[in-house]
């Protein structure tokens, strides 16, 4: 399946970003931590230049600690942290302000000599639906930005202050023009940064089930009670979820679609287990 979804309003957005970007000292760039290599938009890397990064690996209640600890040091990078974060929990924000001083704290030290009072600006950014506009409710500890469980709810850009003279711009969840490796696009639509609607989810759930039976197996037959067969194909595990479901429809016939959204579905609830789309690319170095 080829996916694609670049509506305008994204283009739109990210002009914006050209521009607003000046107006920051650093960039919070939130990435979903099932999928955090997927996450990276290529179109990014010439706008935020040389600004300090603060790489947010959102949704670690979801993914694979283990992986997620290699993910943490792959961001890692001179000018760069990468913080590993639950948005949804309390205080979770404390460690973002905490990285925030630490990448600034020559800029807050020749402020502070100077006697200047300029508040901190950050940035954030993220494919959509990854936790920007939660983790700068968080941030702000009131519900100032609006939040949803689909991809772009935010479709503005909003300037939200918080404790600590620090601003911070919520921005819209984007996307790139074209998706050159499917596997990236096939790991978005998983995660649900793109927009359900644009997509066939059986074919969406049998990719996923391939997926699984090649990364997570275990988690993915334990939770429907399966058995691993060789040879099985995917379709025949999603009409045996189908069977123990009972999503079936009038004559008999499976309910595949059901069958497939509910497969889809407790991924994204974390009803499968902790699992990362992202294999690790490389060996980091401690
Ligand atoms: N499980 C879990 N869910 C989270 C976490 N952070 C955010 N969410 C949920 O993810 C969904 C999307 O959150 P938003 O903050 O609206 O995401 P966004 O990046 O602003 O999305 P757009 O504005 O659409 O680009 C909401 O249902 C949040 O409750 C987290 O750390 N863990
Ligand atoms: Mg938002």
């Amino acid at each position: 399946m080829i996916i694609q979804w670049y509506p305008g309003h994204m283009t739109k957005a990210l002009r914006n970003m050209e521009q607003d970007v000046k107006l920051v000292d650093l960039i919070i760039y939130v990435l979903d931590s099932r999928a955090p290599f997927s996450c990276q938009n290529p179109q990014f890397t010439e706008i935020l230049g040389e600004k300090p990064i603060i790489y947010v690996l959102n949704k670690t209640d979801l993914s694979d600690p283990q992986k997620t600890k290699y993910w943490q040091k792959y961001f890692t990078k001179p000018n760069a942290l990468a913080v590993p974060l639950v948005s949804t929990m309390t205080n979770a924000g404390k460690a973002i302000v905490d990285a925030m001083n630490v990448l600034l704290q020559k800029k807050l030290e020749r402020n502070k000599q100077k006697g200047i009072t300029m508040p901190l600006r950050a940035m954030v950014i993220g494919v959509p639906n990854c936790g920007k506009s939660t983790l700068i409710n968080n941030l702000c500890g009131k519900y100032k930005a609006i939040t949803g469980n689909r991809p772009s709810v935010t479709r503005n850009t909003q300037w939200v202050k918080i404790a600590g003279n620090i601003e911070l711009l919520d921005t819209p969840g984007t996307l790139w023009p074209s998706f050159e490796d499917n596997e990236i696009a096939h790991n978005l639509a998983y995660i649900n940064a793109i927009k359900d609607e644009v997509l066939d989810a059986s074919e969406l759930a049998l990719d996923f089930i391939k997926k699984m039976l090649e990364t997570y197996p275990q988690q993915f037959l334990d939770r429907y009670s399966l058995t691993f067969e060789q040879d099985k194909q995917p379709v025949e595990y999603l009409a045996e979820v189908c069977e123990v479901r009972k999503f079936v429809v009038r004559g008999g016939e499976y309910d595949w679609e059901r069958g497939a959204k509910a497969i889809l579905d407790d991924f994204r609830k974390g009803r499968l287990g902790a699992i990362t789309l992202d294999e690790p690319k490389e060996v980091v170095s401690e």
